[in-house]
């Protein structure tokens, strides 16, 4: 494993993020042997922030620290199960450091059997304390969404509204843990990053797996120095702390120098879960400067963050459902002109716009009795055969694949036109084949006049960015098209049902009309 702080783009997935040594400046932390009551690691700020000099602060109890009141209030959350909630207290004045005389947001777990005290200044006035009536309130403008849209576009509003930071975006994951920015909330006059993708590389496994357990985590300040903690490792055990919980903990340069490139001063992120797996990011940025919402407002937006993650699922399945449901009344209306035309069925179905807007396909193929009758994109008539060879089943079943370059290397030079397909068979010697072009080709990231500007202000020398990561997420899903949906192959399957039924029907017709 490379040490902290010591990777490249290369081995970034390895970095041990959890163990940084070190947190951010905007607080201080303290950790302490439960045993004794006493400090055994405190951050090198001790001094500044609490007037305790660094070479006198280990092996003392907090009250050298915080005051008796608050060590009480300190030991008595740390009993509790529930100690999500940071505890607001005031500090005594009767000693030196920045935060005596204070309120301060004090946040309390446990790792690696120690009791870790982290403690923040409350900057009174910057963000609202949120109450009952106005959290309540939120949930019901989150319940009242009925599409996942709806729901992560309203999530955005309420975390930009609580935080107050120059963008709020909802980052989902794929599949393959690429993302995309699925909602967003920002100040006027910044760039659009709606609708961009990213690589999997660049929200890294350990990271995602670190934020499926920690579901918040802020960097006040891009610009800040780490402060170290003393000592660096466990006098009991060797051992450094394990910070996944911490919430000053000092993150990764390799992000951090990410964040600056993209011009972000501050940044803070939210984790939604589905179903026990991270679903997605409230990214926030911040553009004009530090920004450190209270613990109370970062405690809020983690809580909508878990209203909305418990509400996902369920949008998703009328997501779904919807689109069935519209599939399935755009296929009666298909159906029923095909049975009233006098036309040979298979010319009016391949004629028929709403073939291709069905499938969100770019074009389609319908092969009867060797003739292939073909509309919108396609490529040349044998590599169509060759796609549907690779795909079809004699037994009727839907086969479906968003990379046909797998399938045969041969077809990746088709890509533009055909990456992904959707086959069925209609009867002995028929089938239908929709097509997809490869996804690289339908997303546009300079689409936007002002990323093409920020791309031509970008140097070479910069390594990441977002126009970086977003050519590497197009080499990434390069041969690939938008995968198939599972009522996309019910449709089909329902499709080539009427199409048989019409055909024997218009067989008999002819057969009777012959005798
Ligand atoms: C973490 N990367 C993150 C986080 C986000 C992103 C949201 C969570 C931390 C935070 O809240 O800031 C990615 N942020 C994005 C993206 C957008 C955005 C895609 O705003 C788009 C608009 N990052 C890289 C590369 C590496 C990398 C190439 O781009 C490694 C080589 C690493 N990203 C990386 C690491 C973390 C991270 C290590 C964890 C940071 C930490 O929590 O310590």
């Amino acid at each position: 494993t490379p040490a902290y702080g010591r990777v490249d783009l290369n081995n970034c997935d390895r970095e041990p993020i959890h163990i940084p040594g070190a947190i951010q400046p905007h607080g201080v932390l303290l950790a302490v042997d439960p045993a004794t009551g006493t400090t055994v690691m405190v951050s090198a700020n001790v001094e500044e922030l609490l007037g305790v000099p660094l070479d006198e602060a280990l092996g003392r109890p907090l009250t050298d620290f915080v005051g008796e009141g608050a060590t009480r209030a300190i030991e008595h959350h740390a009993e509790l199960a529930t100690a999500r909630e940071p505890l607001t207290l005031l500090l005594p004045a009767d000693r030196g450091g920045a935060l005596a005389g204070g309120t301060v947001d004090v946040g309390v777990h446990t790792s690696g059997g120690r009791l870790v005290v982290e403690i923040e200044s409350l900057e009174r006035g910057r963000a609202l304390p949120m109450s009952y009536r106005s959290a309540r309130s939120a949930m019901g403008r989150l319940a009242a969404s009925t599409t996942v849209d709806e729901l992560t576009a309203q999530l955005a509003r309420e975390v930009s509204s609580i935080t107050g930071f120059d963008r709020v975006m909802v980052y989902r994951f794929d599949q393959h843990w690429n993302g995309e920015v699925v909602a967003e909330e920002r100040r006027e006059d910044l760039n659009p990053f709606l609708g961009l993708h990213y690589p999997a590389t660049d929200i890294p496994a350990q990271a995602r797996r670190l934020y499926t357990a920690n579901w918040t985590r802020l960097i006040a300040d891009i610009g800040y120095t780490p402060v170290p903690l003393h000592p660096v490792l466990d006098p009991a055990t060797e051992a450094p702390l394990d910070l996944s919980h911490s919430t000053l903990r000092s993150v990764s340069p390799i992000h951090v120098e990410y964040l600056s490139n993209m011009g972000v001063t501050a940044s803070m992120s939210v984790s939604l879960i589905v179903d026990e797996e991270l679903w997605g990011l409230v990214a926030c940025h911040h553009y004009s400067g530090p920004h450190r919402p209270s613990q109370d407002a970062r405690a809020a937006a983690e809580f909508l963050g878990q209203v909305a993650s418990q509400m996902v699922a369920e949008r998703e399945r009328s997501d779904q459902r919807e689109a069935a449901l519209a599939a399935q009344s755009t296929l009666a209306k298909m159906t029923a002109r095909l049975s009233a035309s006098s036309d040979a069925p298979l010319d009016g179905l391949v004629a028929d716009p709403d073939l291709l807007r069905l499938m969100d396909a770019g074009g389609v193929a319908l092969c009867h009795d060797e003739q292939l009758h073909t509309a919108g994109q396609v490529p040349d008539d044998d590599v169509v055969r060759r796609i549907a060879q690779l795909l079809l089943r004699p037994t009727g079943d839907v086969v479906a694949s968003d990379h046909l370059a797998v399938l045969d290397p041969a077809l990746a030079e088709h890509a533009p036109v055909a990456a992904g397909a959707l086959c069925i068979a209609a009867g002995p010697e028929s089938w239908l084949l929709w097509l997809r072009p490869e996804l690289e080709q339908v997303v546009d990231w300079g689409g936007d006049p002002t990323n093409k500007l920020l791309a031509a202000q970008e140097g070479p020398e910069v390594r990441l960015s977002p126009r970086k990561s977003f050519e590497k997420w197009q080499q990434v899903v390069r041969g690939h098209s938008a995968p198939w949906e599972a009522w996309q192959a019910d449709a089909a399957t329902a499709l080539q049902t009427h199409v048989n039924g019409l055909m024997l029907q218009r067989s008999r017709e002819q057969i009777a009309v012959a005798e």
